[in-house]
């Protein structure tokens, strides 16, 4: 088969799952629709989509399970009070499913435990939850690694205030590789003020890697997008600007009316590798963003790099107040941050006072970088007549192993290597005779001396017969 009909494919594939934007519960639909996408392409040749691997998974539609409560408060159930629905099935956890919490709150919802892989790179913790908490009350996300003797807090910031509607959260869990772990959800409250509390819902742990959409124009639901504390979301807008910048599908502050007071939530982006696609190349980000604001309300693109703390980014205009009056664009020159991966932040805080529609934003491009994509490019081998090609890499950029495709029409000698920016050999992964047909060659991410290529961009090479062709790839530890 050509070439052509993979990406026909893979555009049936992206517009299939991508056709709607969704929110809350519907969002849960996106595996399920391209697990039935991929099902029904399973016949076709070209279907291997490097996806995340679940380690673990709760929806609570089977009770409490395997997880405790070390000093009430929290239930498993069908909730009452609090949010209108869960974000799967009829059940969630929640700190009394049918009324306030108490005053003087101190608990934790544990989970079994769950052994997290030692070789499969990122290992992410990924729930949905909506909370309306009172002042001082707060909810932190813990881990053990000795079976809930002793926790260590693993949110940034506490859970505070109220998130208004079901918001994803992601905490990154890579620092626990290879180790057994129970997670917590805890949970505090003064002796003061009650609320209806913290509900929780499909939570799980994810590993493999991320990739970030560029262009994201939020068509195809929050993916691996993640709000800090609450109030952001991603679907169709049906306040503030009444539409999304192009498509359906936009982030905002509530896309179906005002934001709350009392607001301090980051939309936060998947990791971006800022690899560039030249040395020296510039690396520039583009969004485009709608907003309404009350007084004293602001909101600040902000930048963090290899995990650190979060910073403002240089964007003009920023911190944005007032109302933008329309669908604007905005920039920000990352180039400082090439060859480093960040994740971008869009930091909102509301004072106490007033209310209003909030920010929007849509279509968030970065220029200058390389793709990143989860999708191989190469077929899996088929028997039509082929022509003699390179594949892009897959995954890329990679963590530290590949896989490489060629194809031959027919017998050739070949020889493939690998070469640092420098045009020095790294490592040649075949030098031989090979068949006519598609072959998948595998790097380590090991040089030729034994030792670990380092992280950066390479180029890998293959003479054969009617073909003399190179590629870039990029490894990022
Ligand atoms: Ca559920
Ligand atoms: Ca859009």
């Amino acid at each position: 088969m050509e070439i052509e009909s993979l990406t026909v494919l893979i555009g049936l594939r992206k517009r299939l799952t991508g056709g709607a934007a969704m929110t809350g519960r519907s969002l849960r639909l996106v595996p399920l629709v391209l697990t039935l996408v991929m099902m029904s392409l399973a016949a076709a040749p070209f279907v291997s989509v490097a996806r995340a691997d679940t380690v673990f998974d709760e929806d609570w539609e089977s009770g409490i399970g395997n997880w405790y409560v070390t000093n009430g408060v929290w239930q498993v159930g069908v909730p009452t009070v609090g949010p209108d629905a869960v974000t799967s099935g009829v059940q969630c956890a929640g700190t009394v499913l049918d009324g306030d919490y108490p005053p003087n709150s101190d608990t934790r919802l544990v989970s079994p435990r769950i052994t997290l892989p030692s070789d499969r790179g990122t290992i992410r913790l990924k729930f949905w939850h909506w909370f309306s908490l009172g002042s001082s009350d707060v909810g932190y996300v813990q881990i053990s690694t000795d079976n809930g003797s002793t926790w260590t807090t693993v949110t940034d910031v506490p859970y505070d205030n109220t998130s208004l509607v079901w918001t994803q959260a992601c905490v990154d869990l890579s620092a626990y590789a290879g180790e057994s772990v129970r997670v917590a959800f805890y949970f505090a409250s003064s002796s003061m003020y009650e609320s209806s509390g913290w509900y929780i819902d499909d939570v799980s742990i994810v590993t493999g890697q991320v990739f970030f959409e560029n262009p994201e124009d939020f068509e195809s639901g929050v993916g691996d997008w993640c709000a800090d504390n609450g109030q952001w979301q991603v679907g169709i807008p049906t306040s503030g600007p009444g539409g999304a910048h192009t498509g359906d599908g936009c982030a905002a502050t509530v896309l179906d009316g005002n934001y709350p007071p009392n607001a301090n939530s980051r939309l936060i982006s998947t990791p971006i590798a800022l690899i560039r696609t030249e040395p020296g190349a510039y690396v520039d980000l583009f969004f485009w963003h709608w907003f309404s604001f009350g007084s004293s309300d602001q909101g600040r693109p902000q930048i963090s790099v290899d995990g650190g703390i979060w910073r403002d980014l240089a964007v003009p205009g920023s911190p944005f107040t007032g109302t933008s009056g329309g669908w604007t664009q905005g920039y920000a020159d990352l180039t400082a941050y090439a060859d480093s991966v960040v994740q971008i932040g869009f930091y909102f805080t509301s004072s106490s006072m007033y209310e209003s529609s909030g920010w929007y934003i849509d279509d968030l491009r970065i220029e200058g970088i390389v793709p990143q994509t989860g999708v191989p490019e190469h077929p899996e081998p088929v028997d039509d007549p082929i022509s003699a090609r390179l594949f892009q890499n897959s995954p890329n950029p990679c963590n530290p192993s590949t896989t490489i495709g060629f194809a031959l029409p027919a017998s050739s000698e070949v020889v493939l290597s690998i070469y640092n920016a420098r045009g020095q050999l790294v490592r040649t992964l075949v030098d031989g005779v090979k068949d006519g047909g598609y072959h998948e060659i595998f790097w380590d991410g090991m040089c030729e001396d034994g030792r670990a290529a380092a992280s950066g961009v390479y180029l890998y090479c293959i003479r054969a017969e009617g073909i003399h062709d190179t590629r870039r790839l990029v490894l990022l530890k």
